[in-house]
C-alpha cells in the first residue's frame, strides 16, 4: 500500500526539515511518500526541500510561483498523488499541530471509512495553545458546519486527513471553488453529498510554536461566504 502524505507550506523553513525526517523514522507497514507543496515561500522552505531530497528518494516537492492558498495546493497534490497511484492520501499541516504519530490512526481507521479526520472535538481529542478568540472561530464554524450543512462529524475544519483514493473517482476535487482554508469544509460537504464514509479519530492539536500563522481576516470571511454557499447548495 502506498500513502502519500501531502504538506502544504508557505514559510515553514523551521519546522520542515524536523517534520520530513520524523514521518520517514516512523516504523509503519506502509509505502510512504511525502510531497510538499511550496509557494515559492520567501523563507527558502521549497529550497530546504530540495537539499532533502538529494538524500531521500521518497520525497517530492511542488514548487508554484506564489501564494495561491492551501486549497488550492491540496488540490494540486492531490491530483499529482493520483496520478502517481497513491492508494491513499494524508493531509497535514507542517507546523506540527498535526504530530506525525498520528498517521497510524488514520490509516488503521481507514479500512473503515473514505475518509478519516483527525479530530480536535471528538472524545480523547484536544487542542492547547489557542487564543480564546481563535477558539470561538473554529468551534463557531463547526457549529455552523453541522447546523447548516447537515455534517455529522465534529471537525469540519481540521486539516489533518486520511483520504483514500478512491474517493477522488467520485468528487471532482478540481472543481471545488475554494482556493483557501475553507477548502476543508467544501471536500468534507463534497464527500458527505458523494455518499462517502466518513470517520472521525481524536488527535490533540498543539498551536505552532515555531513560524506564523497564514490565517488573515480574509480566510475568515471566505470561509463564513464558502458555508452560506454550500448551505444555499443543500436545496438544489
Ligand atoms: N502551499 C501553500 N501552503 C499554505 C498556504 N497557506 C498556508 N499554508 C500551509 O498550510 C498549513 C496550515 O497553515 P497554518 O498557518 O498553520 O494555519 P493553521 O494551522 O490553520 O493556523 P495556526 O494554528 O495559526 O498555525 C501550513 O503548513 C502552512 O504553511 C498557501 O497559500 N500555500
Ligand atoms: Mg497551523
Amino acid at each position: 500500500m502506498r500513502v502519500f502524505i501531502l504538506i502544504p507550506t508557505y514559510n515553514e523553513a523551521e519546522n520542515i526539515e524536523r517534520l520530513i525526517d520524523e514521518i520517514f523514522h516512523l516504523r509503519i507497514d506502509v509505502e510512504l511518500q511525502v510531497v510538499v507543496v511550496d509557494d515559492a515561500s520567501p523563507d527558502g522552505t521549497g529550497y530546504l526541500v530540495e537539499r532533502l531530497r538529494k538524500t531521500r528518494s521518497a520525497l517530492f516537492c511542488i514548487h508554484r510561483t506564489g501564494k495561491r492558498g492551501l486549497g488550492s495546493a491540496i488540490r494540486e497534490g492531490c491530483a499529482y498523488a493520483v496520478g502517481e497511484g497513491a492508494d491513499g492520501i494524508i493531509t497535514m499541516d507542517a507546523d506540527f499541530s498535526h504530530h506525525p504519530k498520528y498517521i497510524f490512526s488514520l490509516i488503521e481507521a481507514s479500512r473503515h471509512a473514505d475518509l478519516v479526520i483527525g479530530s480536535r472535538y471528538v472524545a480523547g481529542g484536544s487542542e492547547t495553545g489557542w487564543s480564546w478568540q481563535r477558539k470561538v472561530l473554529s468551534r463557531g464554524a463547526n457549529v455552523l458546519a453541522r447546523t447548516l450543512l447537515g455534517l455529522h462529524i465534529h471537525d469540519a475544519t481540521a486539516g489533518f486527513r486520511y483520504y483514500s483514493r478512491h474517493v477522488f473517482s467520485r468528487v471532482p476535487i478540481q472543481s471545488l471553488q475554494s482556493d483557501g482554508y475553507s477548502f476543508q469544509v467544501e471536500m468534507v460537504f463534497a464527500c458527505h453529498r458523494a455518499g462517502l464514509t466518513i470517520s472521525e479519530v481524536p488527535i490533540c492539536f498543539e498551536n505552532r510554536r515555531l513560524g506564523a500563522s497564514k490565517i488573515s481576516r480574509r480566510e475568515v470571511w471566505n470561509g463564513a461566504g464558502t458555508i452560506l454557499r454550500l448551505f444555499l447548495r443543500r436545496f438544489k
